[in-house]
């Protein structure tokens, strides 16, 4: 019997609702030595045995360095407003302190002048994880000096780039830097030591605050703020061992930095937990991490389920999961939103990042990802679900524009919405990519015409699928 459909009217969103895709500078540039750029604390984790599943590394990744002008290109063919992208640090200031590279500040000059000149935002990451390897041997982001060299790195940047920017974040995913980076040690620089990921957390922290309070200083009116990554803590029963377990680990992934970023201060239940591997704080350091920002950034892309026996088995969810192993749980994405907007007094939000890697076939120039798809329309949907209770939400971002680099699982997991043949480098539009093209042209027509939203079908079978908008 063939599905029944769903329709659904999805609000036309705000005229300023900003819709974009996103990447990072490791994960495509490729070009590790161009003109001057220093070593990240990535490439040297690559050459790690085993670090990597595949044995990769990002020396060729997408050569975006050498195909940017086609990469922009294929950014306006969507018709996107905004693409967020990062700079890499070591390739404008090659050892993190010290003179600067003309060359790979030119690069990015010219990137963002490109993107201007295709009538795009450009969206900034000061911070996505490559911190130069020079840096890393001077105690990396467990130093405190460190915090005033990201300082000067955020000044540098924003003195060439900041009147062209349309945003500046300073890290993206700071949970992720410190606790893959420094405690699981899965990432890079590979250390594995709670007392050093937690110390590495309050400077990224402190980097952050200091950062906007100097550009603020220096008169800069970009506007400022920081990605999280964050999902919603599901107690896989309601065994008090497993609430407070949940209670520990939200305490660790949201309250750790949402406390501080609007509250002024670390959790005490996660402090009194740390015990001695809580950071240490010197005077001040908090009302520099609570300095007001212009936007908050999340990163969605699943729920947590939180079990006191262990890790839950995510196939017992009933769910669709993607080639990560993550559920695909877009409700999730709604309540996160809400639960911020209800328990902090929240800047305008967007949602970052969200997409999902699955396996892909490119068959006749075509890449029919229809779960990819799915999931991008699900997750519009959700945000769509948060602004209907009150939350304000200024834009949305795919990750990722391109099939990329994915860290620890190499270049075996996808992501893009842009199939990447890594053999030939061939760009080629997949599904949810012309998806997203022709939901966007839906959206800018009612917004034109003050007409009425898109329509988007959205079908029970399989957990409810979505197709493409429809004109009523
Ligand atoms: C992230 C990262 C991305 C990942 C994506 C999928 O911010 O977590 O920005 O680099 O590729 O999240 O894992």
């Amino acid at each position: 019997m063939p599905a029944q459909a769903i329709y659904r009217r999805l609000p036309r969103f705000p005229d300023e609702f900003v819709w974009g895709v996103a990447t990072s500078a490791f994960q495509i540039e490729g070009a590790p030595t161009l003109d001057g750029k220093g070593p990240s604390i990535w490439d040297t984790f690559c050459r790690q045995p085993g670090a990597i599943a595949d044995g990769s590394n990002g020396d060729v990744a997408c050569e975006h360095v050498r195909r940017w002008q086609e990469d922009l290109d294929l950014i306006k063919d969507l018709g996107v407003d905004a693409y967020r992208f990062s700079v890499s640090w070591p390739r404008v200031r090659p050892g993190g302190s010290g003179a600067w590279n003309a060359k790979g500040l030119d690069f990015y000059e010219q990137l963002v002048d490109g993107l201007l000149a295709r009538d795009i935002k450009p969206y900034l990451t000061l911070n996505h994880w490559d911190l130069p390897d020079e840096l890393q041997q001077q105690g990396g982001w467990a130093s405190r000096d460190t915090v005033h060299r990201f300082v000067e790195y955020a000044q540098g940047i924003t003195q060439r780039l900041g009147d062209r920017l349309a945003s500046i974040t300073t890290h993206n995913e700071p949970w992720v830097i410190a606790v893959l980076g420094y405690e699981t040690g899965i990432f890079a620089p590979g250390i594995k030591d709670r007392a050093t990921a937690m110390q590495a957390t309050h400077h990224l922290m402190l980097s952050h605050g200091l950062a906007v309070q100097a550009l603020r200083a220096e008169g800069h009116a970009t506007p400022l703020g920081i990605v999280l990554n964050l999902s919603p803590m599901h107690a896989a029963t309601d065994a008090p061992q497993d609430l407070e377990k949940t209670r520990l680990e939200d305490g660790r992934l949201l309250r750790w930095y949402m406390d501080p970023l609007f509250k002024g201060a670390y959790p005490d239940d996660v402090v009194a937990y740390l015990g001695d591997d809580a950071p240490t704080v010197q005077s001040g350091d908090m009302a520099a991490i609570s300095t007001p920002m212009d936007f908050l950034g999340v990163n969605y892309y699943s729920r947590s389920v939180i079990s006191a026996q262990g890790p839950w088995d995510v196939n017992s969810s009933g769910r669709e999961i993607t080639d990560m192993g993550w559920e695909v749980y877009p409700e999730g994405l709604t309540e996160l939103l809400v639960r911020m907007h209800r328990d902090y007094p929240v800047p305008p939000l967007y949602v970052t990042e969200n997409g999902g890697a699955f396996k892909d076939h490119l068959q006749d120039g075509r890449v029919h990802d229809h779960q990819r798809r799915d999931f991008i329309a699900r997750h519009i949907s959700a945000v769509a679900d948060a602004m209907e209770q009150g939350v304000h939400m200024a834009g949305y971002m795919v990750w990722s524009l391109l099939d990329n680099f994915e860290w620890a699982s190499g270049f075996e997991k996808r992501f893009g919405i842009v199939h990447v043949d890594y053999t030939t480098q061939c760009r080629t539009l997949k599904d949810s990519a012309l998806w997203y093209r022709d939901f966007l042209r839906a959206q800018k027509a009612a917004r034109q015409n003050r007409g009425p939203a898109p329509t988007m079908v959205l079908s029970n079978q399989h957990n409810a699928v979505a197709a493409a908008p429809v004109q009523d």
